[in-house]
């Protein structure tokens, strides 16, 4: 098998999860299949025994209390939608603005408040059974390394999530994203390949973990070989400015095409394995669980693990939008995490026609490109349609099958928006 197959998802998938049980199966001297029997037996305890009710319950009313304290930077409802501790990006904040997404209007996704941490004291230890030299370095050691800026989408793995509730009166469970948990922007730091190499990195590495500082560790692995790429960075600065602390200062890991939980913020560890590496964050979250997803017998995860993202498009317009009525210039942005787009089609008539709108430069792989269309808008109710196309040949289908937890939606979306 070529190493590079290992970036897409469904083959990365497959490879860890055989690769997980042998070694397993091995190991303990039993059966794939009483390997499947424990696994499932230790996930269903894990998620029955956490915690008594009350304490869970007093758990919650903290949290609840505590999300308003637990994002740093403003707020401000004219830019977005707050949920708990989690900032939505309104699409209409964009409109009008250019091909990046301003710090103080990104999207913030916090399973924890913002930690504060300190550059002086915070360290970044780099271990585990994949380098010979293991290593800490202080926030100084990375700032003079070779340093490199990159323009990259992040985007939540649940970012659209509310559409499968549209598209079959069903609510997949988490946070109801409409389009706004994606962003733009350049990212300037150090290659994650330049610091796994001074750690000395075996050619036998497999997984690398990155584990978070916050109050409960996030700790989401990716192979290798997304670990060496040119664009994964240890990042520092956003949009010219110092990292903010709600996006991981000091340093957070870019991990260009792979869902948000990938781009760990408030980086402190990060483990580098000869073996498959299975945490929370791909066995029983960001995985695709549903009727129409093809089980994972004998994976450690509950379902197909989600990596990299698909093709989307928004309008930079209200949800729902009022418009008076006359000539309008209708603009929007589609991205995808595979590629750049090639194309961008917009259905006035709720998919009887569709239109190509123009692309307006820049068009980046990973990132978005902004485009426009024409519109003589008369009185009326519409549902405003964009359906893009990506270089892999990967256009936006109608819907897609329905996951438990709500990942990957890529449909395409009806915008309502009223004319008077
Ligand atoms: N430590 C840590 N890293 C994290 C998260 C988190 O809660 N804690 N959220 C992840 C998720 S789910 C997403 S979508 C992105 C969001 O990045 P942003 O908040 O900078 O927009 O960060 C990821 N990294
Ligand atoms: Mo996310």
């Amino acid at each position: 098998m070529n190493k590079k197959d290992l970036l897409h998802e469904q083959v990365y998938d497959w490879v860890r999860r055989d690769e997980f049980l042998w070694r397993k199966a091995n190991a303990w001297g039993v059966s794939r299949r009483r390997v499947l029997q424990l696994l499932t037996a230790a996930g269903a305890g894990a998620a029955t025994t956490l915690a008594p009710l009350s304490l869970r319950r007093q758990h919650q009313a903290a949290n609840a209390e505590g999300a308003a304290n637990a994002i740093v930077k403003s707020t401000s409802p004219t830019f977005f939608y707050q949920t708990g501790s989690n900032l939505e990006m309104r699409w209409e904040a964009l409109s009008n603005r250019g091909y990046l997404v301003p710090n103080e209007l990104f999207f913030v996704r916090n399973n924890n408040p913002t930690p504060r941490l300190d550059s002086a004291t915070w360290r970044l230890k780099i271990e585990g059974s994949g380098v010979s030299r293991p290593q800490s370095f202080s926030y100084d050691d990375l700032l003079s390394m070779p340093s490199v800026s990159v323009i990259r989408a992040i985007e939540c793995a649940g970012n659209g999530r509310s559409f499968y509730q549209t598209a079959y009166g069903r609510q997949a469970s988490g946070t109801q994203w409409k389009l706004g948990g994606i962003g733009v922007a350049e990212w300037t730091g150090v290659p994650l390949r330049e610091v796994l190499q001074r750690a000395g990195v075996k050619p036998t590495a497999e997984d690398v973990l990155a584990e978070s500082l916050d109050e409960k560790k996030v700790a989401r692995p990716i192979p290798i070989e997304k670990a060496m790429a040119d664009d994964t960075l240890l990042v520092y600065a956003m949009n010219g400015a110092v990292l903010p602390p709600d996006h991981g200062f000091p340093i957070r890991l870019l991990t260009p095409g792979w869902v948000g939980i990938a781009n760990i913020k408030w980086v402190g560890r990060i483990e580098v394995s000869e073996a498959p590496i299975y945490t929370l964050w791909n066995t029983e979250k960001y995985i695709l669980i549903g009727e129409d997803y093809e089980p994972e017998p004998g994976s450690p995860a509950l379902g197909q693990i989600v990596t990299t993202q698909k093709v989307k498009s928004a309008f930079e317009l209200p949800w729902d939008a009022e418009l008076s009525e006359g000539r309008r210039l209708l603009r929007g942005r589609s991205w995808s995490g595979q590629g750049k787009i090639t194309q961008v089609e917009v259905s006035l008539d709720q998919g009887q026609s569709w239109e190509v709108a123009r692309l307006r430069d820049p068009n980046l792989s990973q990132a978005w490109v902004r485009w426009d269309l024409d519109w003589q808008a008369r009185p009326g109710a519409y549902h405003l349609q964009a359906r893009a196309t990506d270089d892999q040949g990967q256009t936006q289908p109608d819907r897609v099958p329905f996951n438990q937890k709500g990942y990957l939606y890529w449909g395409v979306v009806s915008h309502p928006v009223s004319v008077s």
